[in-house]
């Protein structure tokens, strides 16, 4: 079995910093030490076989990014990145996990999906990966499969307040799945969107005439996410069941998770990097030579971009500092512009939802650490500590610590990054929502259950490096 030291570095976990060497043997971290030292007289760096130099750079456990949707057939295509593109760019970005929603569209059979998503996976993942259950249609044979799903590893079941007709679940049907939830012990996961208010929306805007993509986020504005955030912590509260409510854009729906929170229920809130970064008045302005003002089409994701002049990202960042959003995945759901969010042309209600942003999100929120908004831990915290413990992964991911598996990255503050497409894109997407982000930082070395997968942000992994996460409960319930 091959041996790592990682070397002359400051560990940054979610409990603090400290400088320390970190010893890998095989796949597993097994000694976390005081710098230089010696391991029974042993001078460590001369006896393993690889060492990392990582003086002046942070040492941190993988980055977990819980929410993506590789080839996810959605909008009338498949989105983009293949589970070996998408998960390839995850790496070279810092990120060692990825959990991936399996898709069960109504009539289809759940498991059977399940099995198929497994087929996508196996073989082609750069890093290990899990999977977290979309349930579309509950039946008795849904509640069943729960249960089933549950003894494989996927202890996660997402349903949708919206999307009539694709994925969207009525209320008696959220209860029903719900209820299961509470028994079993399974993390509910909530689109909280008014689906049906927004059925209505979009179609007046588009009967006026209002058909560019700035519309659709007029169409889906704050109240219908506040509304269906309120209304599935309600349900959450009336079965018992916890609640984990995904890309959470609007303040007023973090004030309804914060009440909850307050009040004693476990519900969760995730937020993405575009709800930090990116406003609904970005995307008004943007026009390019190439599409006009279809140029819009790139930030077309559900929840949408929020206004700027409602506060909305300030109150976001607070909450990623108070604990009221308890961690940042990216709802990695890309799609190209020609072919594909090019659809939409002339109606922007076909235009697939979703932004790629799987390799950037440990640089955008170390910005955040830059920028003053969060800690150093809280980092850490936000992008692999809670989602290994959210997802029941806590102990062998998330955290840098004996009998923890390797994946560790060394990141450089000294470095810098420049996002876009012909600088260090990775995705396979045919723009970045990201053009031009300059991140004053750099993900250097990146190692995956000990074997290093990136060096000096060069890409040495294989295809089928990753391993299938069979998860526990998640580690937030009693
Ligand atoms: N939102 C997106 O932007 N894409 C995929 C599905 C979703 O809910
Ligand atoms: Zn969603
Ligand atoms: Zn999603």
């Amino acid at each position: 079995m091959a041996t790592t030291l990682i070397t002359g570095g400051t560990v940054v976990n979610a409990t603090g910093t400290g400088d320390a060497d970190v010893l890998i043997d095989g796949e597993t971290i097994v000694a976390v030490l005081a710098p230089g030292s010696t391991l029974l007289g042993h001078d460590l760096a001369r006896s393993v076989d690889t060492v990392v130099d990582a003086t002046g750079k942070y040492v941190i456990p993988g980055g977990i990014d819980a929410h993506t949707h590789m080839e996810m057939p959605f909008g009338g295509t498949f989105a983009s990145d293949t589970f070996e593109t998408g998960t390839r760019a995850a790496a070279i970005g810092g990120t060692t996990s990825i959990v991936d929603f399996v898709v069960q569209y109504p009539e289809q059979n759940i498991l059977e999906q399940y099995h198929a998503w497994h087929e996508k996976a196996a073989g082609n993942c750069a890093i290990d990966y899990g999977f977290h259950q979309i349930l579309s249609d509950v039946q008795d044979s849904s509640l069943t499969a729960m249960d089933e799903l549950i003894t494989e590893g996927v202890t996660s079941f997402k349903l949708f307040m919206a999307y009539k007709g694709v994925f969207l679940s009525d209320d008696g049907q959220i209860l029903r799945a719900f209820q299961k939830g509470a028994d079993n012990g399974a993390m509910m996961m909530m689109h909280a969107e008014n689906g049906a208010i927004i059925d209505v929306l979009v179609q007046q805007a588009l009967e006026a005439g209002k058909t560019t993509p700035y519309y659709h986020g007029i169409s889906r504005p704050w109240q219908a996410e506040e509304e269906a955030t309120h209304r599935a912590i309600m349900i959450a509260d009336l079965t018992g069941a916890p609640l984990y409510v995904v890309h959470v854009s609007a303040k007023q729906a973090v004030e309804q998770i914060a009440a909850a929170r307050d009040r004693g229920l476990n519900v969760f809130g995730e937020t993405c990097p575009q709800y930090l970064y990116l406003s609904l008045e970005d995307q008004l302005g943007a026009v390019s030579e190439e599409w006009g003002d279809f140029e819009g089409a790139k930030w077309v994701c559900s929840t949408p971009l929020r206004s700027k002049h409602e506060g909305h990202q300030h109150h976001m960042w607070q909450s990623l500092r108070t604990n009221d959003i308890q961690m940042v995945s990216t709802d990695h759901c890309p799609f190209c512009m020609k072919d594909q969010k090019d659809m939409g042309i002339g109606n922007f209600a076909k235009i697939p939802n979703g932004i790629g942003s799987v390799e950037h999100r440990m640089d955008l929120m170390y910005q955040g650490f830059v920028s003053g908004q969060i800690t150093l831990p809280r980092w850490v915290e936000l992008t692999s500590t809670t989602p290994a413990r959210m997802f029941g992964m806590y102990g062998k991911k998330g955290v840098i610590q004996p009998g923890a598996d390797g994946d560790v990255v060394v990141y450089d503050p000294n470095g810098h990054t420049s996002i876009g497409v012909g600088k260090t894109h990775h995705m396979n997407m045919d723009y970045s929502a990201w053009e031009g982000f300059e991140i004053d930082g750099h993900v250097d070395t990146v190692v995956s259950r000990g074997k290093v997968v990136v060096d000096g942000g060069s890409y040495l992994g294989s295809k089928g490096d990753g391993r299938y996460i069979k998860r526990g409960l998640s580690q937030y319930l009693v």
